[in-house]
């Protein structure tokens, strides 16, 4: 059985500093690749809005989720921030870089429901979370959507690696706390994942 121990929660990864640079770094991200609002295979809207720096960018819509070298503007993402980089590095793996850096951006009411990471070629490599502004509740689970659940609040700075049983996990969002943390002008959440994709 997978619990919230398989998790490897970062507490307080990121210093305050450090936070605040990699939401510079994430703006030159936002203008070279826009936020947008994606639609679920089943067209409907997600509440977080997307964008991505890397080789390959994580999208989704009527042609179900998966990877792509480009923007929906037709543009290839941008590079992935080298602050982030170095956080893969300490963590996960020196000689591999990440080929996606996923940036979701939670506003007030956005949530992600209970789901797998399983677009990418090889589980063998973790997933690194590193979250950003306001608190997030983070739900995980199992193997399977019926297994147990439990939570642990995300705060800006903390990184979370899913490795090993976790990597194929259920876990989600159930809500953030709009406006707890001040790092973010406007309120909301930034979450960065980072995967090697093929
Ligand atoms: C989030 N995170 O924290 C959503 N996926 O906003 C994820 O979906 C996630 O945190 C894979 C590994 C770590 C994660
Ligand atoms: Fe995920």
């Amino acid at each position: 059985m997978i619990t919230l121990k398989d998790f490897e929660i970062h507490k307080a990864y990121l210093p305050p500093a450090a936070q605040a640079a990699m939401v510079e770094d994430l703006r030159e991200v936002a203008r070279a690749a826009p936020f947008f609002a994606p639609l679920t295979p089943w067209g409907k809207p997600m509440s977080v809005r997307m964008t991505s720096a890397g080789r390959y960018g994580w999208i989704t819509g009527r042609g179900g989720y998966r990877y792509e070298p480009r923007h929906p503007d037709g543009q290839p993402w941008p590079p992935i921030p080298e602050a982030v980089l170095v956080v893969w590095r300490d963590l996960v793996s020196a000689t591999r870089a990440p080929d996606c850096c996923l940036v979701n951006f939670y506003g007030e009411k956005a949530r992600m429901g209970l789901h797998r990471d399983a677009d990418e070629a090889d589980f063998g490599w973790p997933v690194l979370s590193i979250s950003l502004g306001d608190p997030g509740l983070f739900r995980v689970g199992g193997l399977e959507r019926g297994d147990p659940t439990a939570s642990v609040l995300l705060e800006s700075g903390d990184v979370v690696v899913m490795a090993g049983p976790a990597r194929r996990a259920y876990h989600g969002i159930d809500r953030i706390r709009f406006g707890a943390s001040r790092l973010l002008p406007g309120g909301g959440r930034i979450n960065l994942t980072l995967r090697v994709v093929d």
